[in-house]
């Protein structure tokens, strides 16, 4: 007899609806979250300028129609605190906080013949039949570990530990470092606040423009009152959102039709605002070089510097890292109180009592934000000491790179389902669409389970190595792995470097992962108390 059926790692969009879907089966289950507050990412990433950058009305749960009527988004992309607030308003509507423990970290879990204990910081131990870990791909911060951080007199912050008070920077010498998709929305609005700048800038990265604005009522209601054709566009769709598919090569079009191509994506703003013009974009370099040439082209009108424009121009194939949004990014270099350091050219040195240390210069300053991201993906599931079968440990089974059957599960650790886990597109996508799918799947196979009396399920080891050659192959045929991004894992000093997301879009990974399931969760194994395991099978 365990304490409860399941436990849930995490209480952003993923362990919310974990925990409703959970309870709708006739389960038991508790959330455990570190932080103290529901929301996840919208709860820790609190830094001046965060919002979304899938439109608000797609960046949402489509679960439940009274939710998405009642909820009234403001923006075409929703502020951090109007994400935040929309998760209290999910967790109090459906009644979710009386099974959720905040304040509270898993350290480690161990599988002890068909259960889990879980044990906490708190010094608990839980048990439960299932372990489901929500714990979110951009949840394990990287930590500044520039050489002389203990010496710097100033205050500095991590954007994804932003102080929920704030931080009044005004007067103040501030310097940025990292321009991801973090630092570009940040930036502008700490540029807007700050006496002075300092931008320290390693890689450029593109940024399609937000083109933001207020949601005016009756365009919700349009959009409401037609969703669930909306979303079923999302959910088969690549990305997750329901726009139509390109239907042409670049290499196809005239440069002209090309530009003006660009030209409209641009207008339309978003992340996919040049990205999703062409069919060849993420398989052909010469087809990609036109749509950097193009965002390029951008940076030199808007920049008035010619030299910081070049500085700030990419040279890596655009989208296979995360594209940036903006709302005035590249406009904030032409102001008067802004500094932009090429950390390629001065590499930073130190951080010293009073700043930034450069190989050419030393740069006061009276903040320092880090800007500089995640261990991602797997960062937040390595961090628990996990123990599967045997006492196999997680860390071990994964030391040269993530290894799962579709993202959700990998062999030696039954009953324990990864939400939006590497091997499933979700970073690819608007992850609140991937995150539905996900939940859903692990719910509708534990509903199998118990119905059959199945006592645990487990990824089988052939079909998790075939999965995984597969979602080598898929991005082995793409642009992808040549970009040096967190999606490979190549900004954590040693982390083995392996393409971690699948590149073949949303709706064809759910139709994979629906075959297994109407199989019989083909290429997993299933074993009763009793009886021995059995592969599963066409049901
Ligand atoms: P999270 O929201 O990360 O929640 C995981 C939770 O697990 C966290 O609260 C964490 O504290 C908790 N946790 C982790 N480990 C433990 C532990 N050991 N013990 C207890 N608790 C633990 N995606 C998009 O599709 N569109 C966007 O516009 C977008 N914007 C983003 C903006 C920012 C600034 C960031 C960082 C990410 C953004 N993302 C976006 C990705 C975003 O992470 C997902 O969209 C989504 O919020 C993830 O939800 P989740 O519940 O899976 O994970
Ligand atoms: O992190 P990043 P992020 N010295 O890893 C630099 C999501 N998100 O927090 O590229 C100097 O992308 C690093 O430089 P380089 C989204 O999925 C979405 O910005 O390694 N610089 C890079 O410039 C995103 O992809 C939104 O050379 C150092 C930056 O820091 C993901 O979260 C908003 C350095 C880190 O960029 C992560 O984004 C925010 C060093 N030692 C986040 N170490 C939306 O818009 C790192 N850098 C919705």
């Amino acid at each position: 007899m365990t304490d409860v059926d399941a436990i849930v790692v995490g209480a952003g969009f993923s362990g919310l609806y974990t925990l409703h879907r959970l309870r709708e089966l006739g389960l038991s289950a508790v959330v455990l979250e570190r932080g103290s507050g529901v929301g996840g990412t919208w709860y820790w990433n609190r830094y001046p300028g965060a919002r979304c950058d899938i439109e608000s009305i797609d960046y949402c749960y489509s679960f439940s129609r009274e939710l998405l009527e009642e909820w009234e988004w403001t923006e075409r992309y929703a502020t951090q605190p109007e994400i935040l607030r929309y998760l209290e308003h999910v967790a109090d509507r459906f009644d979710l906080r009386r099974d959720i423990r905040l304040g509270t970290t898993v350290t480690a879990a161990t599988w002890e013949h068909e259960h889990w204990a879980v044990e906490t910081d708190a010094g608990d131990t839980l048990t439960a039949q299932h372990l489901v870990l929500a714990v979110g791909n951009l949840t394990a911060v990287k930590r500044p570990d520039f050489a002389g951080l203990e010496e710097f007199e100033g205050d500095w912050y991590h954007t994804a530990r932003w102080p929920g008070e704030g931080v009044d920077l005004r007067g103040r010498r501030v310097a940025v470092i990292g321009t991801g998709s973090t630092g570009i929305q940040a930036i502008p609005r700490i540029a807007a606040q700050a006496e002075h700048l300092v931008v320290f800038q390693r890689t450029p990265n593109y940024s399609m423009p937000a083109v933001n604005r207020p949601l005016d009522p009756a365009e919700l209601r349009d959009a409401v009152a037609g969703y669930d054709e909306r979303r079923r566009r999302a959910r088969e769709s690549d990305a997750g959102v329901p726009i139509a598919p390109p239907e042409r090569a670049a290499l196809d079009a005239t440069p002209d039709e090309r530009r003006a191509a660009y030209e409209t994506g641009w207008r339309r703003g978003g992340i996919n605002a040049l990205s999703n013009a062409f069919t060849d974009l993420f398989t052909d370099a010469e087809a990609n070089r036109t749509a950097q040439e193009f965002a390029r082209s951008r940076i030199r009108e808007v920049v008035r510097d010619p030299v910081v424009a070049e500085a700030l121009c990419p040279s890596h194939t655009i989208g296979t890292k995360r594209t940036c949004v903006d709302i005035g990014y590249f406009e904030t270099y032409n102001r008067e109180n802004v500094e932009l350091v090429d950390v390629r050219r001065s590499p930073i040195e130190a951080i010293t009592a009073r700043g930034v240390a450069t190989a050419d210069a030393e740069h006061p300053v009276d903040v320092i934000v880090f800007a500089i991201g995640f261990d991602a993906m797997t960062g937040a599931l390595l961090e628990i000491d996990i123990r599967g079968r045997d006492g196999l440990a997680l860390r071990d089974a994964w030391e040269a790179g993530p290894r799962t059957l579709l993202g959700v599960a990998t062999a030696g650790f039954p009953n324990m389902f990864i939400v939006t886990g590497p091997g499933s597109p979700s970073v690819l996508s608007n992850m609140v669409v991937s995150i539905e799918q996900h939940v859903d799947w692990i719910a509708d196979c534990i509903a199998h389970l118990r119905e059959r009396g199945v006592a645990w399920i487990e990824a089988g080891e052939d079909a998790q190595d075939a999965w995984v050659e597969h979602v080598a192959a898929l991005a082995d045929a793409t642009l992808y792995p040549e970009a040096t991004s967190w999606y490979l894992g190549a900004n954590i000093p040693g982390k083995p470097r392996v393409f971690m997301p699948y590149v073949a879009g949303c709706g064809a990974y759910r139709r994979e992962c629906d075959e297994v399931a109407a199989r019989g969760y083909e290429g997993f194994v299933l074993g009763t108390r009793e009886a021995q395991a059995t592969t599963g099978r066409r049901a």
